[in-house]
């Protein structure tokens, strides 16, 4: 049976300020600038009544034991799943700023359980490959904002990073380790390519679950 070519989902991961948000944005606009149907879209969303509480937790000014905001980061995500998959299979390229992996990387980084963390993302759609953005650590604290959110401390962050290390390592298939040290637009002509061929290989494969 012919099937109507569906877009790609892409994930940009990371630390924080290691330049998801500045990326996601130039890969979207390269996308829709040269025809290709694409949404961006970035987690948590803090649009919505869970994204909302998520936001007040993020600035401090909400206190939530470690499963509870764990659990909200997820469901957040499972707010959108139908809204992706439609887009995917209508043909739109979800470029996505943080996902299921940031997930289990912040809350793996408190000491919790990673496969309890990764328990919730059952379910929801894997991305077709997920840039990470790599940078030394005391590279990042150097950053604008750095240290105004709740999880934005060197040390927390070094664990973050092995997290998100250990991740990529497991998961060569789909992972691709960016070095986000370099210049914005360096770094955007790295991901460009791979984007490139992320969606041409895309199309020809069946959506799949995590
Ligand atoms: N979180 C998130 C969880 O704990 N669980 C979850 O499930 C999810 C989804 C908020 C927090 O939530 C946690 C992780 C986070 O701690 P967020 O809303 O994505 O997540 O955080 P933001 O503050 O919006 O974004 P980040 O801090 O992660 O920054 P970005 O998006 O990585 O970086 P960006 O592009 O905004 O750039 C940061 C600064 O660096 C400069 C930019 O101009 C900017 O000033 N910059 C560069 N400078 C030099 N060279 C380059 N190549 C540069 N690229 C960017
Ligand atoms: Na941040």
């Amino acid at each position: 049976m012919r099937t109507a070519k569906r877009g790609a989902f892409i994930v940009l991961e990371g630390c924080d300020r290691s330049g998801k948000s500045s990326q996601s944005r130039l890969l979207y606009e390269f996308l829709t600038s040269n025809g290709y149907p694409a949404k961006h879209m970035h987690f948590p969303s803090r649009t919505t009544e869970i994204g909302s509480t998520i936001n007040s937790y993020l600035k401090n000014s909400k206190e939530l034991n470690d499963q509870v905001i764990h659990l909200l980061f997820s469901a957040n995500r499972w707010e959108f799943l139908k809204e992706m998959q439609n887009l995917l299979n209508t043909g739109t390229t979800l470029i996505v700023d943080r996902y299921s992996y940031s997930g289990v990387a912040y809350s793996v980084a408190k000491g919790m359980d990673f496969d309890w963390c990764m328990a919730p993302e059952k379910g929801l759609l894997r991305p077709d490959a997920v840039f990470y953005l790599k940078a030394p650590i005391d590279y990042l604290i150097q950053r604008d904002d750095f240290g105004r959110e709740r999880y934005e401390k060197k040390d927390f962050q070094s664990k973050v990073a092995n997290v998100f290390d250990r991740l990529c390592e497991e998961q060569t298939e789909f992972w691709h380790s960016i070095d986000a040290s370099q210049s914005e637009a360096v770094v955007f002509e790295d991901i460009r390519l791979k984007a490139m061929s992320v969606l041409n290989k895309a199309k020809h494969k069946p959506l799949c679950l995590l």
